[in-house]
């Protein structure tokens, strides 16, 4: 029997159980007086008229867990506290449904711990993180010389962070790096990286493609930035919609980075809230990890990672720096540069059909991994928050069938990053320097 409760669109509960709470004074007005008031309860929220990126990043900036952003509305999981803000940005707001209603389980009934339990029916192709690690170890064994399987570190918990490096190339050659599932829910992610771990190993001397960019790039792939988050995740069998890490209370390790870390509104310092920047910037054990590892690629005072995508889901968007300002450029970042992540950005998702832009025009983030990499390192860093497009809560969990088409719907663009490797600034007719 299956152990997972199909979960309903966030639309369909939205028409059973809309509640208007458009009008601040909805609750104090003469009506009002006549009967109990109403409660607004915590729980996911429609935000409509969401027509500007500064009233987006006031949404964003409350600390509720955003799960979709345009230009007509966000979709948002608001916990009591975070009601009256946003209530107080005057747009109209649909109560869709509690946030349990999407997991069937209350997460403080469920064990904590690093137990280790299979994805519920429906989801069995995903990898969980035995999974995962039996998967990476068997590319390596089975493509000596090829693929190398090591660790940067471990988790909070204990767990690896996974490396997997891929080339037949000399060595000095371009590096691109592939993160994947910073987010833990982000489950879809975790298999995007895997497909590109088993196209680079089982493609190499029969797919040309591959082949080519193997002999000429070294491909550097973590699939799982956040075990314990994913882990936790689906530990009872029912997802829990947990997006943090597990130290303490959870820090938000996509708000973690040390490149204008909570500067700007685009994080929250509450520990319970689901974008928790943490206690300082890196004071996550798995950005430490990840921060070191890049910077030991940095070799003769150059840093041998050109590019780089981060993985998430979802909405179908491509995204670059930076994130933590409205600006097109900055301290660091010219108007050429910009011009390059645009360019490049715009032409991957010609490939996938991904909507591309600069990441603050959606909503003011700082702390995130691709500020950090571009500003420290100088490194072309996206962020592709892959399928579905749009959806609520359930928008994190499609089902395993998906899998296969919507990570192979990356393969070109992974492809066009990875020849661009040699220098980005080709891709506007600029020139890297000897
Ligand atoms: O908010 C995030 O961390 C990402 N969205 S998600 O729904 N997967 O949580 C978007 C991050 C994009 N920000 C930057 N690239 N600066
Ligand atoms: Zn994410």
């Amino acid at each position: 029997m299956s152990r997972f409760r199909r979960v309903p669109t966030a639309l369909a509960v939205g028409i059973c159980l809309a509640v208007s709470l458009a009008s601040p004074a909805a609750g104090t007005d003469q009506r009002s007086t006549n009967h109990v008031e109403q409660a607004t309860p915590a729980g996911v929220y429609l935000v409509e008229d969401t027509d500007t990126r500064a009233l987006r990043t006031q949404v964003a900036n409350l600390g509720v867990d955003v799960l979709t952003a345009d230009d007509t509305s966000m979709t948002v999981v608001a916990a009591a506290e975070q009601l009256t803000g946003l209530r107080a940005t005057g747009r109209p707001l649909t109560f869709l449904a509690e946030r349990e209603a999407y997991f069937g389980g209350a997460p403080e009934e469920a064990p904590d711990g690093p137990s280790i339990n299979a994805f519920p029916n429906g989801y069995q192709d995903y990898h969980d993180f035995a999974e995962l690690t039996s998967a990476l170890q068997r590319a390596a064994d089975d493509h000596p010389g090829l693929a190398a399987l090591s660790t940067i570190g471990t988790s909070v918990e204990g767990r690896n962070l996974w490396l997997m490096s891929i080339t037949r190339a000399p060595a000095g050659s371009p590096e691109v790096l592939f993160t994947c599932q910073q987010h833990a829910r982000e489950h879809l992610t975790r298999e995007m990286c895997l497909r590109i771990v088993n196209r680079f190993t089982d493609g190499y001397g029969s797919d040309p493609a591959v082949t080519r960019l193997v002999d000429s790039r070294i491909i550097r792939v973590i699939p799982s930035v956040n075990p314990d988050g994913a882990e936790y995740d689906h530990a009872t069998g029912s997802f829990r919609g947990w997006r943090k890490n597990r130290q303490g209370q959870g820090t938000d390790l996509n708000r973690n980075w040390g490149h204008q870390w909570g500067c700007c509104g685009g994080s929250s310092s509450s520990p319970s809230s689901d974008t928790y920047r943490g206690t300082g910037a890196f004071s996550a054990i798995e950005t430490q990890r990840v921060r070191n590892y890049v910077a030991s690629r940095v070799v003769g005072g150059e840093q041998r990672i050109t590019a780089h995508i981060d993985f998430h889901t979802y909405s179908e968007l491509i995204l670059w720096p930076y994130g933590y300002t409205y600006s097109d450029t900055g301290p660091g970042l010219s108007a050429q540069d910009a011009a390059a992540f645009r360019a490049l950005g715009t032409q991957m998702a010609q490939t996938n059909g991904y909507t591309p832009q600069q990441s603050s025009d959606l909503y003011i983030t700082d702390g995130s991994i691709n500020d950090w990499m571009w500003a420290a390192h100088g490194i072309y860093s996206y962020t592709f928050e892959m399928y579905p497009r749009s959806g609520g809560l359930n928008g994190f969990y499609p089902i395993d069938d998906v899998i296969g088409r919507e990570t192979a719907r990356n393969d070109a663009a992974v492809d066009l990053l990875l020849s661009y490797a040699d220098c980005v600034p080709r891709v506007i007719g600029a020139s890297c320097g000897v």
